[in-house]
C-alpha cells in the first residue's frame, strides 16, 4: 500500500485549518491540483467530534478514493479502523507505534519526529515514514516544537538514511526545491495550500517546483 512517491505533496487539513472554507471543496481543489496524499486532521478549538467527525471523514475519504489518493487519519486510530482508512499519522505522544502496527498491519503508518532525541527514542522500524519538523515556524500547530531549519532537516536525513521522510512546518512553494535537494521524499503542508485563494493552481505550481530541482 505504501510507496515513498506518495509523500511528494502531502496535504493535511481539517475544518479548523482552512479559514472557515468548506473542507470538502478545499480537499477537492487540492486533489484536482495533484496532491499525492491526504491527512484528515480534525483538531483544535471547534473541531468536529463524534458522529459529525465520522461522517465528514467518510465523505472526504470517498472523495480521495475518486482521485486514487490515500486517505490518512491523524491520531484517531479508532476512526481509522471504523472507516477502514488507508492509514494513520501519530505524534510522539499518541501511543506506541509497535502496538499500532499490530492493529493496522497493512495500513500506512506515519510518525512525527521533531528532533534527534525523538528519532533515537522512536521505533521507526514499525512505521512507513516519518514527518520531520517543524522546519520553519508554523501558525498551524500551537504545540509544535522549535523550528529545525534546513540544517536540522539535513541532519535528520543523515541520521535516518533509509526511512522515507516528509518535511513539515511552515513550508511554502519556494521551499520545495531546497527541501528536495536535501534528499527527503516530500513535503507536508497545511496553510500554504488551505489558505490559498486558488488551491488547484497553488498545488500545481508546488508539484512543478520539483522540476526546478536538478540532481
Ligand atoms: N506538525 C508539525 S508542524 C505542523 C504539524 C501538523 C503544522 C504544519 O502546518 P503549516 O501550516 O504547513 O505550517
Ligand atoms: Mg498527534
Amino acid at each position: 500500500m505504501f510507496n515513498k512517491e506518495l509523500l511528494k505533496l502531502y496535504f493535511i487539513c481539517g475544518t479548523t485549518t482552512c479559514l472557515g472554507k468548506d473542507l470538502y471543496t478545499v480537499v477537492e481543489d487540492a486533489l484536482k491540483g495533484g496532491i499525492t496524499l491526504f491527512q484528515f486532521r480534525e483538531k483544535g478549538k471547534g473541531a468536529l467530534e463524534g458522529k459529525e467527525k465520522v461522517e465528514l471523514a467518510v465523505k472526504i475519504q470517498d472523495l480521495c478514493k475518486k482521485y486514487n489518493v490515500p486517505f490518512i487519519v491523524n491520531d484517531d486510530i479508532e476512526l481509522a479502523l471504523e472507516i477502514d482508512a488507508d492509514g494513520v499519522h501519530v505524534g510522539q505522544g499518541d501511543g506506541n507505534v509497535e502496538k499500532i502496527r499490530k492493529l493496522l498491519p497493512d495500513k500506512i503508518i506515519g510518525l512525527s519526529v521533531g528532533n534527534e532525541e525523538e528519532l533515537r527514542e522512536s521505533k521507526i522500524e514499525f512505521v512507513d515514514y516519518i514527518g520531520v519538523g517543524p522546519v520553519h515556524s508554523t501558525i498551524s500547530k500551537n504545540d509544535a516544537g522549535g523550528a529545525i531549519g534546513y540544517k536540522g532537516l539535513k541532519k535528520m536525513r543523515k541520521l535516518a538514511p533509509e526511512i522515507p521522510i516528509v518535511a513539515i512546518g511552515g513550508i511554502k512553494k519556494e521551499d520545495i526545491k531546497n527541501i528536495a535537494a536535501i534528499g527527503v521524499e516530500g513535503v507536508s503542508i497545511i496553510s500554504a495550500i488551505s489558505y490559498s485563494e486558488s488551491i488547484k493552481q497553488t498545488v500545481e505550481q508546488m508539484i512543478n517546483e520539483y522540476k526546478n530541482y536538478v540532481e
